[in-house]
């Protein structure tokens, strides 16, 4: 039966709102927009990559997760040692499924849980030197050929100086490339503020460290794409069909030479742009490595990505090999397709997640003639939402590009501001370039309900008022959805499943959420005598 959302957006925003005191609500309406989806002179704005109230609770990670976890996390062959009390390590412990494959004799320190373990007394009296002595630990143990270092909370609050050890370490080793990431998890608003600091300091320490030349064809990086559930397994599969040589992954499945040789790389493809848009511009100011946004998310979307990548390199081989792929992939996609939306067509779902899925598996529910009723990032930036043109935080002279110093902490002000034609005119006068790419607002349909940083109970909310047919989300919010009876799909973890990437993915996405929105399961949700009154017994004092 097809659900009929009788309340106007206004009103669901309203009623999302209701609860709050009068400056929570006044904040919080700032970051729930009407979407108009228009090219209009005044597009609505929305807040992000703003502070969450205290007191709300936030789907939001922090500053050590997004840096320690996401960026470094899926790097096989470099040790990740902790810097803190045992807890935020053992807590971040193979959270995320970025899978790897180390192949017949290759190094994966993942299944490792590396930390300091600091007591109380290196808290009173400073871990430098513990930390001194776990680096030593892991090169004794391991022969690495890099060790990074994380630092958690306690360890920014009494100021031990890990970057003077992680110095002091590597001169003593010279064969290891020790580094250190100040990612304390109160920095910043949320994870983002960790990628920065990890993009930063992968492109300080190590990108260019390899001075062997990458052969082959069409070299390219592929930036932001994080293996999870084997997403990167299968774009690598597809770009390898093509052809396509990938000389770096940023940083799924990836390896320190990978990382060190990305300078090879003709092109960089960017598929996350949130987490991982620092290096793209770092790469591109100073190599002169251009880079374009690509999204794997999507049979038509890959198909799309990989004409981009060919028409960059313009070759008339590569061009044709990609359509021949294509061709070749997609029968099998357009067959489960043709399928399952005699079964999903008009179904409706609802997407919430992290900075840049919340938007790109929108793709893959429209191949299934899913509606995308409302979305939002925990905490991407409003360039993420409104897809418009960033300004470089320095202007990119074509010919002088081969610059040594580069200013790597890009000013975050110049990627928020919404410009006027008028002010993009006047800059692009001025000599600034701009980068275009698609953002979530403009992919969605006029009236649907953006919203920033969504919390638990604005959750519930919405899928009480909306009652999408799936909801997908992280596993904060998976048991609570589920208790409302509406299935839950988790997009960061993909629960059990994926890969969900490139062509095989899409057919194992249609065939997963066919099954979770067919499914009767839910409406079983409701205890029986909560569905049928007449069954609630009566006690009789006898
Ligand atoms: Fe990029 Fe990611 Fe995402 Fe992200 Fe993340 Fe993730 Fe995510 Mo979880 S890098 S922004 S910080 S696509 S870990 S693989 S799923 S919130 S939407
Ligand atoms: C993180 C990682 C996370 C969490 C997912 C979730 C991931 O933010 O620290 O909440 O289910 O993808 O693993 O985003």
């Amino acid at each position: 039966t097809k659900k009929v959302v009788q309340l106007m957006p206004t009103d669901i925003k309203e009623e999302l709102l209701a609860k709050y005191p009068p400056k929570v609500a006044r904040k919080r309406a700032k970051q729930i927009m009407i979407n108009e989806a228009t090219e209009s002179e005044a597009p609505s704005e929305i807040l992000a990559n703003v502070r969450t109230i205290p007191g709300i609770i936030t789907m939001r990670g922090c500053t050590y997760a997004g840096c320690k976890g996401v960026i470094m996390g899926p790097t096989r062959d470099i040790v990740n040692i902790t810097h803190g009390p045992i807890g935020c390590a053992f807590y971040s412990w193979l959270t995320r499924r970025n899978q790897t494959d180390a192949g017949e004799d290759g190094e994966n320190y993942m299944t490792y849980c590396f930390s300091t373990d600091m007591q109380d007394q290196d808290i009173i009296f400073g871990g430098e030197k513990k930390l001194e002595a776990s680096i030593q630990e892991a090169y004794d143990l391991f022969h690495p050929k890099g060790i990074c270092i994380f630092a958690t909370c306690p360890v920014g609050l009494i100021g031990d100086d890990i970057h003077a050890v992680a110095k002091k370490m590597k001169a003593k080793f010279g064969d290891c490339n020790v580094f250190a990431f100040s990612c304390e998890g109160y920095k910043g608003v949320s994870q983002s503020a960790g990628h920065h600091i990890a993009n930063n300091q992968v492109f300080t320490h190590l990108v260019g460290e390899n001075e062997e030349p990458k052969e082959g064809e069409y070299k390219i990086n592929l930036l932001g794409e994080y293996n999870i559930g084997g997403d990167g397994f299968e774009i690598d599969r597809i770009l390898k069909k093509c052809g396509i040589t990938n000389i770096a992954t940023f940083s799924g499945n990836s390896t320190y030479d990978q990382f060190a040789s990305a300078q090879y790389a003709d092109l960089s493809a960017v598929m996350c742009h949130r987490s991982i848009n620092y290096v793209a511009d770092m790469l591109e100011t100073k190599y002169g490595i251009p880079w374009i946004k690509v999204n794997f998310i999507g049979a038509k979307s890959t198909a799309k990505s990989l004409r981009k990548i060919a028409e960059y390199f313009g070759d008339k081989k590569l061009i044709d090999k990609v359509e021949a792929v294509i061709a070749e992939e997609m029968m099998e996609v357009d067959k489960v397709a043709t399928d399952v939306r005699t079964r999903t067509d008009g179904k409706t779902a609802m997407l919430f997640v992290g900075g840049s899925r919340a938007h790109h598996y929108q793709d893959l529910f429209a191949e299934m003639g899913m509606k995308t009723l409302s979305a939002g990032y925990e905490f991407a930036h409003r360039d993420d939402y409104e897809g418009r043109e960033v300004i470089p935080d320095l202007k990119v002279d074509a010919d002088s590009r081969n610059i040594e110093e580069i200013t790597v902490e890009a000013d975050p002000e110049l990627y928020n501001p919404r410009k006027t034609p008028e002010e993009l005119k006047a800059l692009e006068e001025a000599g600034y370039q701009f980068k275009h790419y698609a953002g979530m607002n403009p992919d969605m349909d006029k009236g649907t309900l953006i919203i920033d940083d969504l919390n638990q109970y604005e959750a519930e909310k919405l899928v009480e008022i909306m009652k999408p047919d799936i909801f997908c989300a992280g596993i904060k919010e998976k048991y609570s959805i589920q208790k409302t009876g509406v299935p839950m799909k988790q997009l960061h973890s993909y629960d059990s499943g994926g890969p969900y990437a490139g062509f095989q993915g899409a057919v194992n996405f249609y065939k997963e959420i066919d099954r979770l929105v067919g499914s009767k399961v839910w409406s079983y949700m409701k205890a029986p005598w909560q569905e049928n009154p007449e069954l609630t017994g009566t006690f009789v004092w006898e």
